[in-house]
């Protein structure tokens, strides 16, 4: 039987969500109008005062937010509440630019650890379960987000951080872990080092593992599940909203239940900024409705994906949205094709690989050139020159009919592509230096 962390909030029938979502955005935009200047100037520009916000049908007439507006406004421009009362402060990995800094009240954090607590009830978390929490802890909100989930569930929480493998392993089984929390990448890492060790699913004692952070495909999904004797739920969340847990799946796994009680998600045409019906692909973007220190209203995530109200099986009544295929700027364009690294790794796990490859792109006279580093596993190593051409050529193939364009694939040996402890590194872009 499905069960619920807040079931009258997470099965709430939709004319009362929509009340409750146009109450709480009325509150909002009032809220950043009197409280965050650099927002107010934003809604004046466009000649609006918080009365022209009624519903959750006017949404649309408010300007978006995007990463150069937080860059801009770093690092106090968009704080809705005084220092004083915030307590937190968590913070992205940014490679490019400006960090992001996001700041939380006390109630922030409870609401941020509830959508987490969710996430864990939804994958079967009870205060029987032992829950290991694998993602880093500090800036990054992994960590700190399914912690306190944890805690609010009553799970024994172990506190491990990413790395360390051997010793994440030996606390699996020493303390009997029935739930994992790391990054899709790490668990398939850590899957791989038990098999080494000589373990199988039933020397394992997990039963679940909430896994996100980043783009995993179905296919990583079911290797997972299958070398660790699990069931994968995916998670969702972004740095500037909270962290994990603005949207999780539930047992039916298709597409992740938005936490619509505190989050309205749209999804754009992400060149002309015009809101697209429900089931067409585009950006998703996120109006925060209940945020006290960090209101975002209509961020643009730049995460490419499809919203579905469709009902679910599982009994939530939240929009549900399909795992994000990459962000907008992690997609390529190699030769003037759109590749998302995702649809690489598709083809590769189809064909018996693991999640272990680099896309390394750059540009020689004038046209890209576009390779792929891909690991072979233990299984199927061969240092015979035949087969391994034959290998790469049916890799070349096949990523050519998914791609639409031709790829160089070098087969390397086990073990040779540095291993990821959070989120992985899949593309060298040279034609960026
Ligand atoms: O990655 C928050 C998080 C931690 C989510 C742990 C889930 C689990 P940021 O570092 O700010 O926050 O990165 C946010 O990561 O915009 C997506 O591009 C990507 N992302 C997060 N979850 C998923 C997912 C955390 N389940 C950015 N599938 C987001 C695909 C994801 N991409």
């Amino acid at each position: 039987m499905e069960r619920y962390y807040q079931p009258e909030l997470e099965c709430m029938p939709r004319e009362e969500m929509i009340q409750l979502q146009n109450q709480r955005l009325k509150q909002q935009v009032r809220h950043v109008w009197e409280d965050v200047p650099y927002y107010r100037k934003k809604m004046e520009a466009r000649g609006l005062t918080p009365e022209d916000i009624q519903s959750i049908d006017d949404l649309h007439k408010l300007p978006f937010l995007s990463k150069d507006d937080l860059r801009e406004a770093y690092p106090y421009g968009l704080l809705g509440r005084p220092l004083k009362d915030c307590v937190r402060i968590q913070s992205t990995s940014g490679t490019t630019g400006k960090r992001v800094v996001a700041f939380y009240t006390q109630k922030d954090i409870d609401l941020w650890e509830e959508c987490c607590a969710r996430a864990i009830v939804a994958a079967g978390g009870t205060d029987e379960d032992v829950c290991q929490v694998s993602y880093g802890y500090g800036l990054f909100t992994g960590g700190p987000g399914l912690n306190g989930g944890s805690h609010k569930v009553g799970c024994l929480t172990i506190p491990t951080s990413s790395g360390n493998t051997d010793r994440q392993i030996m606390f699996i089984t020493d303390l009997q872990a029935t739930i994992l929390c790391c990054t899709p990448s790490y668990a398939a890492y850590l899957g791989e080092r038990m098999k080494e060790m000589g373990m199988g699913p039933d020397d394992i004692p997990l039963k679940a593992g909430i896994f996100g952070a980043e783009a995993w495909s179905e296919e990583m999904r079911r290797d997972i599940e299958k070398t660790m004797g699990i069931k994968a739920y995916d998670i969702y969340g972004l740095t500037e909203l909270s962290g994990p847990g603005v949207s999780f799946e539930c047992s039916a796994q298709q597409g992740m239940h938005i936490n619509e009680d505190h989050f309205i998600a749209e999804i754009i045409d992400p060149d002309t900024g015009e809101v697209l019906p429900e089931g067409e692909q585009g950006e998703l973007v996120f109006t925060s409705i209940d945020k006290e220190a960090f209101p975002l209203l209509r961020y643009r995530t730049r995460d490419i994906c499809v919203l579905t109200r469709e009902k679910c099986p599982c009994g939530r009544t939240h929009v549900r949205m399909r795992k994000p295929r990459g962000r907008s700027d992690d997609m390529l364009i190699i030769r003037g094709v759109n590749v998302f690294p995702s649809q690489i790794e598709t083809v590769l796990l189809n064909n018996g690989y693991a999640a272990n490859y680099q896309i390394i792109v750059d540009r020689k006279d004038n046209t890209d050139t576009f390779d792929v580093h891909v690991e072979m596993t233990p299984e199927m190593f061969t240092d015979n020159l035949s087969e391994v051409s034959a290998m790469q050529k049916k890799l070349v193939d096949d990523l050519r009919s998914m791609l639409g364009i031709k790829a160089a694939v070098t087969l390397v040996a086990p073990k040779t592509i540095a291993r990821s402890e959070g989120k992985a590194v899949r593309v060298v872009d040279r034609r960026k230096l």
